[in-house]
């Protein structure tokens, strides 16, 4: 695992969260007494009211009573695993039923696990670290699919992905801007072949992390593009907002000062290609075509230089 990943990894590791659902107060109060130490702690009384959390704080587990009115946890864990933002919350059923029909009714209902009433403090402090464990881990290889394994930053699959659910979510807010920018390393085959391929990937490393670093809104999305381009996604943003960025990013990228004296600078630089459009009438392929002729442009004026 590259250090880059590990890091990740590790992020993932803090304070996990917990939904406890029960219709008896008493009974959550219970639960909640051996985990507060070790987790954060949601509740709900209610299925619909479970659902709701689950919507808007996403827990990392969730341990569900069987028996409630109106809801019950069967039907509850059964409206999760068809939600696909949810559905992979993992459901541990707590129950006083003993017969095994209902046990095989949890299984079915979509559970990971299973846990007597009344609860052994023990067992279900052991059980929620090993379901944990397993979905941190589950988590990890899924995102791999979605991470650039030189630099960290996300690939061209979760690029494409985010681009499209951006446009789609926007469309709602007809007139709000999106904006792309394409960056592309000048001369970075003579960097290669001054210095080699293994200062090239170095390099390429530092300047994604050096990008990463300089977008400073969170929804703001770095990707690596092809071999030593990248795409920086902006949602809300319009062209005076894209420009002010882009020039972040020249010189988050020439305060690397990582010596190249193949260039008119001496050291390595990028140069940016941007697009701006309206929800209502961005198209991927658009946004990717005209950033990509600016940055022709950008290249063709010297380098080290923004154009949209
Ligand atoms: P320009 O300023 O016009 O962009 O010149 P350039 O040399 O950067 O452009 P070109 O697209 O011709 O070459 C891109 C080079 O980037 C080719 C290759 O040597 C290098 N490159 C692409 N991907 C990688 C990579 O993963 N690692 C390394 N070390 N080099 C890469
Ligand atoms: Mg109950
Ligand atoms: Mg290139
Ligand atoms: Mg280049």
């Amino acid at each position: 695992m590259s250090d880059v990943m590990l890091e990740r990894f590790l992020t993932t590791l803090g304070k996990a969260t917990i939904l406890v659902v029960d219709d008896q107060p008493i009974n959550i109060q219970l639960i909640f007494s051996i985990l507060a130490d070790d987790y954060h702690v949601l509740m709900a009384t209610s299925g619909q009211q479970a659902l709701q959390v689950c919507r808007d704080s996403m827990p990392d587990l969730i341990l569900m009573d069987v028996m409630m009115p109106e809801m019950d946890g069967l039907q509850t864990c059964q409206a999760i695993k068809a939600d696909k933002d949810i559905a992979t919350i993992p459901v541990i059923f707590v129950t006083g039923l003993q017969q095994q029909e209902n046990e095989d009714a949890c299984w079915q209902a979509g559970a990971v696990d299973f846990i007597q009433k009344p609860v052994n403090a023990n067992t279900l402090l052991h059980r929620i670290k090993a379901h944990l464990t397993l979905k941190q881990q589950a988590d990890f290889l899924h995102s791999l699919a979605y991470i650039d394994g030189l630099t960290g930053v996300f690939n061209r699959r979760y690029l494409d992905n985010s681009i499209d659910t951006q446009i789609a979510i926007g469309k709602r807010q007809q007139k709000a801007m999106l904006s792309v920018l394409i960056l592309d390393i000048d001369h970075f085959k003579l960097f290669n072949d001054k210095f080699g391929h293994l200062a090239g990937d170095e390099a390429l490393r530092k300047v994604a992390k050096a990008l990463k670093t300089a977008c400073c809104r969170p929804s703001d999305l770095v990707a690596r593009y092809g071999g030593e381009e990248f795409m920086v996604v902006l949602p809300n943003t319009d062209e005076e907002g894209a420009a002010v960025v882009a020039i972040k990013l020249l010189e988050a990228v020439a305060e690397l000062n990582i010596p190249h004296p193949k260039t008119e600078y001496g050291m390595v630089t990028i140069s940016i290609g941007g697009a701006t459009k309206t929800y209502a009438t961005a198209v991927k392929d658009t946004l990717t075509t005209q950033a990509d002729q600016q940055l022709y442009l950008a290249k063709q004026s010297g380098r080290n230089c923004f154009r949209q």
